[in-house]
């Protein structure tokens, strides 16, 4: 271990984490197979289109629900991995009133494999109303701003969030090969489609392997002794440069 740790030193090593994407869509052209939306529908994105981050706007058509209405992805099948992470943009629609009793009580709740993983409120209806999540840097894209559905104005202003940049959401302990989440917003404070609702754009998930060191600026040319050796034990054909 000294030697590796010396070596980290001199070379930059690092832990590799390779992301292979299981599921990715952007509701434009439908909905996919492994998601069951309940009743939720494709919409228009209205004036949520170009928020985001290069690569990763809202745009063409996102999957809206209603609040109380369950959607669930299963994906089966997954490759070997030990984490799994999850991403998507959230629009958080018209008049969502935060934490407390009705119309409050609008939590957005997010399950892995019937384990909750997210439990937060969103409210946009008024500055004086609680909204229990608190966007990490980078996560929040608009506050209590028209950005359609209802209104303008009054109780029905918007929110949206790319919540696939909040670490909460990032390597998440999973190994089975079927991973099933669902989304909701739930509580007391459930209302009807023209009152609140939420809608998710560019849902993707993704799964790593068990990280493994790697030894920066020598993979392309080749390895350290000692640690070719150990690659070698493991059956791979690594070429070899002693130093
Ligand atoms: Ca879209
Ligand atoms: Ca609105
Ligand atoms: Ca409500």
């Amino acid at each position: 271990m000294k030697y590796l740790l010396a070596l980290a030193l001199l070379t930059g090593f690092h832990m590799a984490q390779a992301q292979t994407t299981v599921f990715s869509t952007d509701f434009d052209s439908g909905i996919a197979a492994p998601l069951n939306p309940g009743t939720a529908t494709l919409t228009g994105v209205q004036g949520f289109g170009g928020l985001g981050s290069a690569g990763n706007t809202f745009g063409g058509q996102f999957l809206r629900s209603a609040t109380g209405n369950v959607v669930t992805l299963t994906l089966n099948n997954l490759p070997t991995h030990t984490q799994i992470s999850l991403g998507f943009l959230l629009a958080a629609i018209d008049s969502l009133d935060g934490t407390g009793t009705f119309p409050s009580g609008d939590f957005l709740k997010i399950t892995l494999d019937g384990a909750n993983i997210f439990r937060e409120s969103f409210a946009n209806a008024l500055p004086s109303q609680i909204q229990s999540y608190v966007p990490p840097a980078g996560v929040e894209l608009a506050r209590h701003v028209d950005l359609g559905f209802g209104g303008p104005g009054s109780y029905y202003t918007d929110s949206a969030y790319n919540l696939g940049a909040d670490p909460a959401f990032h390597n998440i302990a999973h190994t089975g090969a079927v991973a099933t989440f669902t989304f909701q917003i739930e509580g007391e404070g459930i209302q009807s489609l023209d009152d609140e609702s939420w809608a998710m754009d560019n849902l993707r998930v993704s799964v790593s392997a068990v990280p493994e060191p790697e030894v920066a600026g020598l993979a392309a040319t080749g390895c350290l002794a000692v640690w070719c050796a150990t690659r070698s034990r493991r059956g791979r054909r690594v070429p070899k440069m002693d130093i």
